[in-house]
């Protein structure tokens, strides 16, 4: 009898299988657009606007011409000639490719460089003279909505104010009346700031444009490849470049967080000049056009209230929020689900009455909405309800642990369906905060703290027990500009039983080629290291709306179940053939399959392949291949349970974060390790915002903090020692029992820092504070208590 080896030593699920890419990432072998190096290229230089909001009188690039080496300047002037200007954003907004009149945010490209190297490009940029008219910018959101705001958005015909468009969801009269008859009502307004994701890699591409064969290859940092190349076709196929026409290729990317989902203007020029002058065109941003012009994050304006009785029981939330889009709006959005998936703040409580409101407005900031491991504004839910949570329990003076355990959602009562339509599909959320009560030991350390207060020291222990939703989406409710938002596994078999894989997925850093593969392992008994995971080339991979929203296990991940699975079943159908048996008699495990109560009468998964390219059953199609398209019936609903303890400097307002325990439950593990490196990640990313990151402008419209001098990315001194655990309840509708993970962390982690931070100031009568926290906020805030 053939013995198959073992789930861990083919490298199936729940392995901590060392990632196979970073063999080629520590070695320096990754190969990103910058690496891309094509004969006779051109590169290109963007010129920016100093202004938030100007009229542009003038271009002049008689000096910019005499540079050595340039070729071209591009305005917006002649991108119009070709109609190409304007470009529709991924919310069917849409957004300039180059001005021709108006600058509307500071950093806007305004006019595009190009030259035989990239120094000249830039020396080229620094020749171009823009005469400008400036005008008074809105900035202030709340003001945007004044009836003698200046209408921005004049391109738009009819339009009288800078509003883009309400959302509401919930029951009003029914959380009114609560709200009116509730014994406590409590009530903050919060701002999540506008931050910036500082992904290694910078954006940029290298359009290839061949005249000959009319046919565009366009390398770039995307996220989301197929999705990229349809909007390509639908902005330029007026010029002759239809979708067959243009491949997509997304080589190595140094990260991406939702930074690259985006269209972002210099795509577009630089395909526009590869197009017209018929030579390959090369764009990269430099860090400081990352962090001043790319696709911002959060900017939710939020008022957060909730109801409930003296003794705990929560009975109703209510949310008013008011987002700042920038000029125009180009969130990254399910088409249906302007706010994303907002509307999951309602947490992880059980009560039916809640009533949330979002109105979207224009300024001259520049636009964007969703980026930085967001889940599509799930950081802004969480961030309210763990926040206003907090605020009730200090209000009733209630242990926030004690409260959270009294109104959690029971196991028992999932699938559950929430105030706003969700159907949570599993969850443990007393087992998760259990466990990270446990390991931090919560009640020593309330005790301490009393002890502390006793003689004024600040120490503050803050809870975050979050839902999640990721694996958008089921395509009945998920779309991209009409695209359903399904996502897809292609696995070829090749005769030696070594296999190739493909997917409309794209890893950004998450370390797909491995997890990919230990799937695949798993159901099929092929060794994980035999698997070649590809994703990111449009010519070669199905077609898939890409990773972002955490969706890729959700999605792709359940794809290449399925895929497998069809090859499963072939496998059998070739397995009967040979042993001579009938399918029903032969049974599976990973690896081969025998024939019940005669296990020495076996077929290796190899033998089996082999088999299908040489001695397959007549009539069966010959070949070991299958591809799934999979549509969920629902998202996934992760969840964590984290805590934060932080002591804090009376006198500076310094704040230490002395531990913090992250519980994440994503269902079942495909790699652990990976699991782990994503949540130290994401915890960075999620002090981040709570106690550093924010772009800051003035009443100008003038970015305060645009270089890294002064926005703050925490790197490994900030962070502390992550402590992470998890439990494990599957997802009962995915078909491996997993769910997305990538983003949890980052969504979970600013309000339990924020907890923990007021939870220190709590006895000075402090009940909130935006992040992010900073020593000068403390400060202040305890200086105006008269604390200090
Ligand atoms: N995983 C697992 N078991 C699970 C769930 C996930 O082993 N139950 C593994 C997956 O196989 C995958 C990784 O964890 O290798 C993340 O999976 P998933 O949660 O499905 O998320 P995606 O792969 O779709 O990644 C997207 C997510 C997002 S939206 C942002 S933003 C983010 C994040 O991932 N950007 C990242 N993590 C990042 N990590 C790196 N290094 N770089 C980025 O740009
Ligand atoms: Cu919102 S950042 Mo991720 O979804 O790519």
């Amino acid at each position: 009898m053939i013995q198959c080896k073992t789930s861990k030593e083919i490298g199936g699920m729940g392995h901590s299988l060392k990632r196979k890419e970073d063999a080629r990432f520590i070695q320096g072998k990754g190969r990103y657009v910058d690496d891309v190096k094509l004969p006779g290229m051109l590169y290109m230089d963007i010129v920016r606007s100093p202004y938030a909001y100007a009229k542009i009188k003038n271009i002049n690039i008689d000096e910019a011409m005499k540079v050595p080496g340039v070729v071209a300047v591009v305005t917006g002037r002649d991108l119009e000639k070709y109609n190409l200007h304007w470009m529709p954003t991924l919310m069917s907004d849409t957004q300039m490719v180059l001005p021709t009149d108006t600058v509307m945010y500071q950093a806007q490209e305004v006019a595009a460089v190009i030259a035989t190297s990239k120094y000249a490009a830039r020396d080229g940029r620094e020749a171009v003279r823009v005469e400008y008219e400036p005008m008074k910018p809105v900035i202030d959101p709340y003001k945007s909505l004044d009836p003698d705001a200046p209408v921005l958005r004049t391109d738009k015909e009819g339009k009288k104010d800078n509003h883009i468009w309400n959302w509401k969801v919930g029951d009003k009269q029914k959380t009114d009346d609560v709200f009116a008859k509730a014994e406590v009502v409590v009530k903050e307004q919060m701002h999540i700031p506008r931050i910036h994701v500082a992904s290694i890699e910078t954006c940029g591409c290298v359009a290839d444009y061949d005249k000959v064969n009319n046919h565009l290859t366009m390398y770039m940092t995307t996220q989301a490849p197929h999705a990229i190349r349809t909007v390509i076709a639908l902005v330029a196929g007026h010029v002759g470049l239809t979708e067959e026409k243009i491949r997509v290729i997304s080589p190595d990317i140094g990260g991406g967080f939702g930074g690259k989902v985006p269209v972002y203007p210099g795509y577009v020029i630089a395909i526009a000049v590869s197009f017209l002058v018929g030579k390959p065109v090369k764009w990269i941003e430099d860090r400081s056009e990352n962090l001043q012009a790319d696709s911002f994050a959060r900017d939710y304006h939020i008022t957060a209230e909730m109801a409930g009785t003296k003794d705990g029981k929560i009975l109703a939330t209510r949310f008013k929020v008011l987002a700042d889009h920038g000029y125009t709006d180009a969130s990254a959005n399910p088409s249906k689900f302007p706010t994303g998936m907002f509307s999951i703040a309602t947490g992880s409580y059980d009560y039916d009455a809640t009533y949330m409101e979002c109105d979207a407005v224009y300024t001259n900031k520049p636009p964007g909405g969703v980026a930085y491991r967001c889940s599509f504004r799930v950081t802004e839910a969480v961030h309210a309800i763990e926040r206003i949570t907090d605020r009730f329990a200090l209000e009733i003076g209630k242990d926030p642990a004690e409260l959270r355990l009294q109104n959690f959602i029971k196991k028992e009562d999932f699938p559950w369906k929430s105030p706003t339509g969700w159907i949570y599909d599993s969850g443990d959320y007393h087992k998760g905060l259990l466990k990270a009560m446990d390991t931090v030991d919560y009640h020593q350390l309330r005790a301490e703290q009393a002890e502390k207060r006793k003689r004024g020291e600040l120490m503050g222990i803050g809870l975050s027990t979050f839902t999640e939703v990721v694996g958008a989406g089921p395509s009945k409710d998920f779309d991209i500009l009409g695209i359903k938002m399904f996502d897809s596994a292609e696995i070829r078999v090749h005769p030696t039983g070594k296999a190739i894989a493909r997917f409309g997925t794209k890893s950004q850093g998450q370390g797909h080629e491995t997890t990919y593969a230990q799937i695949i392992a798993e159901e099929l008994g092929i060794p994980a290291e035999n698997i070649q995971i590809e994703e990111g080339d449009t010519d070669t991979a199905p077609y898939g709306l890409g990773t972002y929203a955490s969706r890729s296990t959700p999605t792709a991940g359940a794809a290449a179940a399925v895929a497998s699975r069809k090859l499963r079943d072939k496998a059998r159908k070739i397995a009967a053939y040979l042993l001579e048996v009938s399918e029903d008699d032969l049974e599976w495990e990973p690896g081969k399959f025998f024939v019940k109560g005669a296990p020495e009468k076996s077929k290796t998964i190899q033998e089996i392949v082999f088999a299908s390219y040489t001695n397959h059953p007549p009539g069966m199609e010959a070949g070991f291949e299958a591809t799934h398209y999979y549509d969920p019936p629902n998202l996934t609903f992760p969840s964590g349970a984290y805590i934060c303890v932080v002591d804090i400097d009376k006198e500076t307002g310094a704040i230490h974060v002395r531990r913090f325990v992250a519980i994440d439950d994503c269902g079942n593990i495909i790699n652990p390790m990976i699991v782990q490196g994503q949540v130290h990640g994401g915890l960075t990313q999620g002090i981040a915002p709570a106690m550093y990151e924010e772009l800051i402008y003035d009443e100008a419209g003038n970015i305060l903090n645009g270089t890294f001098m002064d926005y703050l990315v925490p790197t490994a001194v900030e962070s502390p020692k992550w402590e992470t655990g998890h439990t494990v309840t599957p997802s009962p509708h995915h078909p491996i029992g997993a769910k997305g993970v990538g983003e949890s962390p980052t969504v979970g982690a600013p309000p339990a820092i924020a907890n923990a931070i007021v939870d220190a100031l709590s006895p000075y009568g402090i009940t909130h504070l935006d992040i992010p926290i900073t020593p000068f906020k403390v400060w202040k805030a305890l200086k105006e208590k008269g604390a200090i």
